[in-house]
This record gives structure tokens, C-alpha cells and sequence, in this order.
């Protein structure tokens, strides 16, 4: 199954952090500015709240063509027809939600190190999110940060994709693909900046930029 997704500038939101615009007019902005990918990640929320926005995130995603993530909840991402879901380490097993999910979605998997990075079965997990590579406030209970070095070590442990989360901004996109990374994952360099479309457009230039 050929699943299309292009992790370059891929937007993770964040209901507080992106409170000033609302995480749909967030989204909004972001895609206009170069935004390839988007996954709505609220911890708080029940799984009715996340179908709620998850559906208003689809509306402004229609005809843009990029596919919306659900975080940690297959039964939202179903409900919403969301293009994909993510799971952490600690979430629902990735077995399990590539069996609920089906074969057509694309599946994610948090993986902090080069040995959970080796154990990725590829037939279930699509990508992989690695980091962080620094510390963050935007996940509290993060784990150790791994820097680029440790970027690289688990990247080169994936048989599939990946994209580097943590702490990163527009400038860290060259070393990030240096590290072997596709792309970009970042809460905080869009939600809650002042003009999300500008720190997207920067974040995808510095992208282009280190593919050059
Ligand atoms: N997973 C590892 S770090 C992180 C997540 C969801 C938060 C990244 O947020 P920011 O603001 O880009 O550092
Ligand atoms: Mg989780």
C-alpha cells in the first residue's frame, strides 16, 4: 500500500500553545506557510473532543492535501478519517493499532533509542519520531535528550522514515537532516510564535535550504 506523507515540515499542535489562534486557524496558517503534515496532540482531551477538532482540522486540511495525524487515540482518528495516527512507547502497541486502524493509515511511532529503533517492524510502522533532541517544555515528562549524535545513531537503527522532535527549531533543520532525519516535528517553533505562517515558511525554506 503506497501511502503518501512528506515529513519535512511537520506541525505537532498543542491546545495551550497554540491558544492565540486556536489550533484550526494554527493549522491554517501553517499550511499556507509550508506546512506538510499535521497532528493534533491534546493530552487532556476525551476521545469525543478529539473527533470534535479533529473534524474541524480536516475541514480546513480538505484540498491541501496534507494528511492529518490523530495522537494516542484510533478510535478518533477512525471516527475523523484522519489520514493517520501516532503512538508513543507507553501508548496502545503499534501491533494493535496498525490491526485497528487498518493497513490504508498511516502509522507513527515515538522512539527514543537506537533500541527501540531496531525492534520498528516496518510492515506496521510507516515513520518514526525521534528525540527529543533537546530539552523541551512542551513535554514535561520527556525523555533524555539524545542531541544530534544520538539522532543519528537511532536514524541510522529505523527501517523506516523519520523526523526529529524536541526542542527544534527552523535553524536546527539542516543538522537534523544531516542526521539522516526527513523533516522537522515541532510544537512550539509554530504554535504560540507570533505569526505562525512566517515560522512555518522559515522552518520549510531552512528545509529546502539543507536539501540543496
Ligand atoms: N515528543 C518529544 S518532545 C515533544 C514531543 C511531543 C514536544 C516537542 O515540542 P517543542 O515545542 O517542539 O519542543
Ligand atoms: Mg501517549
Amino acid at each position: 500500500m503506497t501511502k503518501m506523507f512528506d515529513l519535512s515540515v511537520y506541525l505537532v499542535l498543542d491546545p495551550d500553545l497554540c491558544r492565540e489562534f486556536g489550533m484550526v486557524e494554527t493549522t491554517r496558517l501553517a499550511v499556507a506557510g509550508g506546512a506538510t503534515i499535521v497532528q493534533l496532540r491534546d493530552k487532556q482531551a476525551d476521545t469525543a473532543k478529539m473527533i470534535e477538532t479533529g473534524r474541524a482540522l480536516k475541514a480546513v486540511l480538505a484540498g491541501t492535501g496534507v494528511p492529518l495525524i490523530i495522537n494516542d487515540d484510533v478510535e478518533a482518528a477512525i471516527a475523523v478519517g484522519a489520514e493517520g495516527l501516532h503512538v508513543g512507547q507507553s501508548d496502545m502497541v503499534a501491533a494493535m493499532a496498525r490491526q485497528r486502524a487498518g493497513q490504508g493509515m498511516i502509522l507513527g511511532l515515538s522512539v527514543e533509542t537506537e533500541d527501540l529503533a531496531r525492534r520498528v517492524d516496518p510492515s506496521i510502522v510507516d515513520y518514526v519520531g525521534i528525540g527529543p533532541v533537546f530539552a523541551t517544555d512542551t513535554k514535561p515528562d520527556h525523555k533524555q535528550p539524545i542531541g544530534f549524535d544520538g539522532l543519528a545513531r537511532i536514524v541510522a537503527m529505523a527501517p523506516v522514515p523519520a523526523v526529529a522532535i524536541g526542542g527544534v527549531k527552523a535553524e536546527h533543520a539542516g543538522p537534523a537532516l544531516a542526521a539522516g532525519a526527513k523533516g522537522i516535528a515541532v510544537v512550539s517553533a509554530i504554535c504560540g510564535q507570533p505569526d505562525p505562517q512566517a515560522a512555518a515558511r522559515r522552518i520549510a525554506a531552512e528545509i529546502e535550504r539543507a536539501r540543496a
